[in-house]
């Protein structure tokens, strides 16, 4: 598989990479004072503790390239012709922080940076507002300031906050600012809660290869079984890894959904509006990071149709030039992959 990855479009769409991750030295020493303190949970311990520490090639090339949102940044973008970034503090952000003033300071600095750098490539880069969910009243600031002073398009969390999930109603401000300012949510993975990681850590199996999904995907499935979709009907979330498996569940999600409902088996569980699957096809959209596969891709497709389905590289994790071929070269139609690569990113993050 070979051909030119030109930027600038003349093979028909720009392409727009929409799960895009910088770091800064900051954030990277917390997390490292946190490993060494033992004040980190068992995920973070396993993945910072990683890629902070380890000599290997694959965690000291992700920190360079990490820390990076210059030069050699719009180097690796030009060599696999990525015509625009979407920029987001990469996981777990603030979220894991004990101390919510330094997770505030962190995180608003690491917002200022990106909007300096955003300011300086405004042609190549777009932000993404991050928040220390961890005060809800305060990120619901936090993501008008990005909205507005910052010219951030849609805001990002990394999932899990010490191991507390959106859909308690303690959140509901920063549900409220999204709907006030229209910019959609983006829930990135993390490792999964203590509660919850244990049999994965055993083996191997807590990170990006499988923990981050099953994580992810429950925290969605959470807030669509709360109403949340209901309650803000003009909301629209995000999910990366051609959405966590949750296109390939949906038939059972529904079958099951309906049957616990009507059987009223848990408190929680009360009638929606609409199907799972409706949900998914009017408030969800999903990203190829980390699956760049062609039967998944068409699949998602296919469930969530082509309007819901966007093109990301997950930039450093996975830099990685014959996956954007793959895009490239899927069998689909043009109009289908004008809509992957450019046209449902500029509609969904209002570019
Ligand atoms: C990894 C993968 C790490 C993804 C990430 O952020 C990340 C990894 C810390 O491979 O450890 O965003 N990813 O989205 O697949
Ligand atoms: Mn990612």
């Amino acid at each position: 598989m070979t051909h030119a990855l030109n930027t600038g479009g003349d093979h028909g769409y720009l392409r727009i990479a929409t799960e895009e991750a910088f770091a800064t030295r900051e954030q990277i020493d917390a997390y490292l004072r946190m490993v060494r303190a033992g004040t980190a949970d068992r995920g973070m311990t396993s993945l910072w503790g990683f890629y902070a520490q380890s000599p290997s090639q694959r965690a000291t090339q992700i920190i360079d390239r990490l820390l990076d949102l210059g030069d050699q940044r719009l180097a690796d973008m030009d060599a696999t012709g990525i015509d625009v970034a979407i920029l987001s503090f990469t996981s777990p952000g603030v979220q894991p922080l004990l101390d919510m003033a330094e997770a505030k300071v962190m995180v608003t600095r690491a917002n200022d940076h990106l909007a300096d750098c955003c300011a300086a490539h405004p042609t190549r880069f777009v932000g993404m507002t991050s928040i220390a969910p961890q005060d809800p009243d305060w990120s619901a600031a936090e993501i008008r300031r990005g909205t507005g002073d910052l010219g951030f398009r849609g805001v990002m969390v990394n999932s899990h906050t010490q191991g507390e999930y959106l859909d308690d109603p303690k959140f509901d401000p920063i549900f409220r600012a999204l709907a006030d300012t229209g910019q959609p949510l983006y829930i990135h993975p993390s490792t999964p809660p203590d509660a919850m990681i244990g049999p994965m850590l055993e083996a191997g199996l807590d990170g990006a290869i499988f923990g981050f999904g099953v994580e992810t995907g429950m925290h969605l499935l959470r807030l669509i079984t709360i109403g949340i979709f209901d309650r803000y009907p003009d909301l629209q979330i995000i999910v990366g890894h051609m959405g966590e498996a949750l296109p390939y569940w949906l038939y059972r999600l529904d079958y099951m959904h309906q049957a616990g409902v009507r059987s009223q088996r848990y408190e929680r569980m009360k009638p929606l509006q609409k199907s799972i699957r409706d949900y998914m096809r009017s408030n969800v959209c999903v990203t190829t990071s980390g699956m760049a596969w062609e039967p998944a891709i068409k699949f998602a497709q296919s469930v969530l149709g082509e309007d819901r389905v966007m093109y990301a590289m997950d930039y450093p994790y996975q830099y990685v030039a014959d996956e954007v071929r793959t895009h490239d070269l899927l069998d689909i139609s043009d109009t289908a992959k004008r809509k992957l690569m450019q046209t449902n990113a500029e509609r969904v993050f209002r570019l």
